[in-house]
């Protein structure tokens, strides 16, 4: 049984990172740990290319128009939409998600999800940097784990058209 087990390996890939500056403080942190994780891991500075919107809401839109350059071999979306803030809150999270999961399978790049989506500001604070975690490192490492897994599919998938 062949047994694909990617790893997060950071050279060479080009990574675009797209933040939404909506509750801008959480969501600098959410950079500062995908940043960390993504250069740890081996990737260029040069090779990352970082993006800030207005809000979750142009995060889905902003994607579509990095993958359709054809630079990427992931993008890695943050954000942190916050419910206690917004009637919004289901619209702007909801439409975020779906908009951003259609486009990893439109396109069948990685793209990764670092919204946080929380009933308040300490526990978006938690998640970025705080007691539990940073989301912005685990999406990044999410994102280069995602990229190997696919360059070994696509080895795999040219080698059996070739014949081999
Ligand atoms: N955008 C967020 O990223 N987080 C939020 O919590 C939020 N709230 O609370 O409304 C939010 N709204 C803005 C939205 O994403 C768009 O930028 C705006 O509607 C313009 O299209």
């Amino acid at each position: 049984m062949p047994e694909f087990i990617a790893e997060p390996v950071g050279d060479g890939r080009r990574i675009a990172v797209v933040a939404s500056r909506f509750n801008e403080d959480v969501v600098r942190k959410l950079v500062d740990g995908a940043l960390t994780t993504l250069v740890d891991r081996g990737v260029q500075i040069d090779d990352i290319d970082l993006m800030w919107v207005p809000g979750a809401w142009e995060l889905p839109v902003t994607a579509r128009y990095l993958l359709e350059t054809e630079r990427y071999d992931a993008i890695i979306a943050l954000g942190a939409v916050i419910r206690g803030e917004t009637p919004h809150f289901d619209y702007v999270a909801g439409e975020a998600a779906r908009g951003l999961q259609q486009l990893a399978l439109e396109f069948g790049v990685p793209v990764t999800f670092g919204v946080l989506t929380t009933e308040d500001e300490a526990q978006a604070e938690a998640r970025a940097g705080g007691a539990h975690g940073n989301k912005g490192a685990d999406v990044a490492l999410a994102a280069l784990e995602m990229a190997d897994l696919f360059q070994r599919l696509d080895m795999i998938r040219h080698a059996e058209s070739d014949g081999h």
